[in-house]
């Protein structure tokens, strides 16, 4: 397409789906002064919007300083999404001191002790392009890098363990059939190619080639390698202590951190991530509870959903993004804002928003 139609594509966008982020703060004026390089470097960030109107955000950075370069389309769009006022700047601060409160889902009712609860961050190593201007040997150098760092791992009493690559091929080359298995377990991510946002940026070329998934012996720590971002680094639970899952992920992240090259991390975006939402804290803290009243005949979760957007919160199925309600109304629920807030304040809001939507449901008319 030319330019000019892209443009026109654009604008039709923004016209019919006002929800896309990138459409809705897209400016020809901005583009139409970029050099061709730049035309053609911004063109594969948005791409995914464009080919996706249905897109949320419509954006995947390729390099780290493609926010920074390319900030007059991106930082409206991260305004929005992570709900920053214009008066206030972009930036980053950390706080994982989760002694600050007492978060236990016992405490809002005793049957939630048995809830999934899962923390993970986004990391991506400066070192690289991001995952969609990665070529297939950059994919592959990536993985025998982390493969090091998780070797130096696997002695350490809380987070040993094992890697399993679906790089044919390779030393730790798992089956097929233990990729679907790890799958079907909510352990290991989705054949990426044929997730339509992901395949217009790029991001899942060269399936599977430099993809695998670290996990330790107790499978409560789980280091996701080449998905959306080069790295994503997660904890998991029951019991109900958010406290203790988040303090866990902490330690585990620190741990692996220093087993790597430096990660992109950005003053004013804080960790910097493919996903403009995965921004900041890059982190996503969520909850997987059944929700059947404020579920019902809400296939798209769309009532349920903007009820939990006054929480700060999203909802999802519970299989993942794009799906519907699961068995008995199982939804995840987890913060939208990371950028801008602490990892501290995403366990507050993700623990008061499930203490309100848990008090909805139960005043809510049961539902057979
Ligand atoms: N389909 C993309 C997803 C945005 C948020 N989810 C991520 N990054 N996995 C969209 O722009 O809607």
């Amino acid at each position: 397409m030319t330019i000019e139609k892209i443009v026109g594509e654009i604008e039709k966008i923004k016209r019919i789906y006002p929800n896309n982020l990138m459409a809705r703060f897209f400016n020809a004026n901005n583009f139409s002064n970029l050099s061709e390089d730049d035309k053609y470097r911004l063109m594969r960030i948005i791409n995914t919007g464009i080919k996706n109107p249905t897109s949320e955000m419509g954006a995947y950075a390729m390099y780290v300083d493609d926010y920074e370069k390319f900030s007059f389309q991106l930082d409206p769009m991260i305004r929005d999404f992570h709900n920053i006022p214009a008066e206030h700047p972009i930036s980053q601060t950390n706080d994982w001191d989760t002694t600050k409160a007492r978060c236990d889902l016992g405490e809002i009712d005793p049957s939630l002790k048995k809830t999934s609860m899962r923390v993970r961050v986004a990391r991506n190593i400066s070192s690289f392009p991001l995952p969609g201007a990665m070529d297939k040997s950059q994919r592959i150098d990536f993985e025998k890098l982390a493969v090091l760092a998780f070797d130096r791992l696997a002695d350490n009493p809380d987070f040993g363990g094992k890697y399993l690559s679906i790089t044919p091929g390779t030393a730790n080359t798992i089956s097929n059939q233990e990729y679907k298995n790890r799958v079907a377990s909510h352990q290991m991510f989705k054949d990426m190619s044929a997730d339509k946002y992901l395949n217009a940026a790029n991001i899942s070329a060269h399936w599977p080639f430099g993809r695998g998934m670290y996990i330790s012996q107790k499978e409560d720590f789980i280091i996701w390698v080449g998905e959306e971002d080069h790295l994503r680094i997660m904890a998991m639970q029951t019991g109900g202590n958010l406290n203790s899952l988040f303090e866990r992920l902490h330690t585990g992240l620190k741990f692996v951190g220093d087993l790597l090259p430096p990660f992109a991390i950005s003053p004013k975006y804080g960790a910097i991530a493919s996903c403009p939402t995965n921004l900041g804290a890059g982190m996503r803290a969520s909850l997987h509870i059944k929700l059947p009243n404020l579920c019902a005949d809400d296939p798209k979760l769309e009532r349920i959903g903007n009820e939990a957007k006054k929480l700060g919160l999203a909802v999802r199925g519970a299989s993942g993004e794009h799906s519907g309600a699961g068995e008995g109304g199982l939804v995840d629920i987890s913060p939208s804002a990371r950028l801008g807030v602490t990892q501290m304040q995403i366990m507050q809001t993700l623990y008061d928003g499930v203490a309100a939507l848990w008090k909805l449901e139960k005043s809510s008319a049961i539902r057979e």
